[in-house]
């Protein structure tokens, strides 16, 4: 997607950030699903790709800071895996398009990492997401009594974060094509989600759409007709007429950039007016939000506006009752509204959440919140113009989590218990779109989806 240079200045700049020591980045390896020969879909690790733009397994590279040398280890194929797999380019060959000085054969890791531990020298990796990364870190690097998760530089961390953070008008055109491929996925999907069809068939539907543009989903999606359970990849419901699905889905580029979006989709192609008062709470809630965005206001702020909106219209339909800001403060919307308002988007639908959600949506002074609903916000922090975030505030009415603060009061002042009742089968409702920070505010990425109850109903009838 980039030239060479543009891997060179994001390697200098990350050498200069982090100051002095070795830099180790592992790619992924395949992983077997039933057997090893089985693999589950081959994804390279996305800041490999960033900083190397290799996207095959058994690579692995080391920028030494202080001797200012880059080196990418790896294998040439043997006549049996050219056999089975067909010829790739040959270890020099894939140093090209990043820029890569040196290479070398993989075994010759091992010793390099061996010499900088003699020599006492700081060797800074990543927290590993997977298990065989663990060992391998344990084996390449000696960890004894530690794992490599608590051991990870975060030097290192800080410094990927403050690129990856900022995307650039390159990065920011594939974010738009993504979200123009979901465009297409949901139209598919509003026109296919009759009465009668199980929801594994708008699965398919949108799967060809994802993979007719030369890429696949970024996330196993969520559709489901019980969009109260928040996450529910179980497809196997069979939709009636009156039914509400949700669909929350997204498609990888062939550059690696994601989409994340969802819709409420009405079966039948109408919704009921209990379903379109509740709708039309999420999407105030979400244009209210979206409009909040611009540089140095606090995603947490843009997250407690959506709560207020919820909570206001809550309130005014006889669900919430008493002071809505204070209401907010105890947490009691989180009945209604369990979940953070957005996450960071980029190459990873939770971008760099390997990373440590900590450092990248939250900052010293500014701590996660304990409280529940809250505490599953992941970005906090000031939005900056570069960041591309999700917005996606939802309302579910969750049986069980009703049942439970009503038998223990839970914020009993703020609850009207027995007017919830007649929403207990309204099951949930969720908007999402993706939203670029700008120097001037923000812009929605990709062409418009169709959200508002009447053009919902309209895709699903056309
Ligand atoms: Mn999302």
């Amino acid at each position: 997607m980039f030239t060479p240079d543009t891997y060179r200045a994001r390697r200098n700049r990350l050498k200069k950030d982090v100051g002095s020591g070795l830099l180790l980045f592992l790619g992924n390896e395949e992983v077997g699903m039933n057997y090893t020969a089985n693999i589950y879909p081959f994804r390279q690790d996305s800041t490999f790709l960033y900083f190397w733009a290799i996207d095959q397994p058994g690579v692995a590279a080391l920028i030494d800071i202080d001797q200012d040398t880059e080196t990418l280890f790896g294998d040439d194929q043997t006549v049996t895996d050219v056999v089975w797999s067909g010829p790739l380019p040959a270890l020099a060959a894939r140093c090209a398009p990043a820029g890569i000085a040196a290479h070398a054969a993989s075994s010759a890791l091992a010793d390099r990492l061996a010499e900088a531990i003699r020599q006492g020298r700081k060797v800074h990796f990543l927290a590993p997401y997977r298990a065989e990364h663990n060992e391998i870190l344990s084996a390449l690097l000696g960890l004894h009594g530690t794992t490599a998760r608590a051991s990870r530089s975060e030097a290192f961390h800080k410094a990927i974060i403050a690129q990856r953070s900022y995307k650039t008008a390159e990065e920011v055109a594939d974010l738009d094509a993504a979200v123009n491929v979901s465009k297409k996925m949901y139209a598919a999907a509003m026109r296919a989600a009759r009465p009668g069809k199980y929801e594994y068939e708008i699965v398919a539907e949108i799967a060809r759409v994802a993979l007719a543009h030369g890429g696949r989903f970024s996330f196993p999606p969520i559709c489901s007709v019980h969009g109260e359970t928040l996450h529910n990849p179980y497809y196997r419901n069979q939709m009636q007429a009156g039914d509400l699905m949700i669909l929350d889905s997204g498609a990888e580029t062939a550059h690696y950039n994601a989409s994340d979006i969802t819709r409420t989709i009405p079966i039948g192609g109408t919704f009921t007016a209990q379903q379109k008062l509740v709708y039309e709470m999420v999407l105030r809630a979400q244009l209210a939000a979206i409009d909040a965005l611009k540089p140095g206001v606090r995603y947490l702020d843009v997250h407690l506006l959506a709560a207020r909106s919820f909570a206001t219209d809550l309130t005014a339909a006889g669900l919430m009752k008493g002071d809505v800001d204070e209401a907010v403060a105890a947490g009691a919307h989180a009945l209604f509204f369990p979940h953070g308002l957005g996450h960071m988007l980029g190459m990873d639908v939770h971008d760099m959440e390997n990373l440590e959600e900590r450092l990248v949506g939250y900052r010293p002074g500014l701590e996660r919140s304990t409280q529940f609903g809250l505490g599953y916000l992941r970005l906090a922090r000031e939005v900056e113009p570069g960041f591309v975030l999700t917005v996606e505030p939802g309302l579910y009415f969750i049986p069980a989590l009703i049942d439970q603060w009503k038998a223990d009061g839970t914020h009993a002042a703020f609850i009207n218990f027995a007017e919830v009742e007649k929403f207990r089968d309204a099951r949930g409702y969720r908007i999402e779109d993706d939203v670029l920070v700008t120097e001037g505010g923000h812009r929605v990425l990709g062409q418009p989806i169709p959200k508002t109850v009447a053009d919902v109903e309209a895709a699903c009838r056309s």
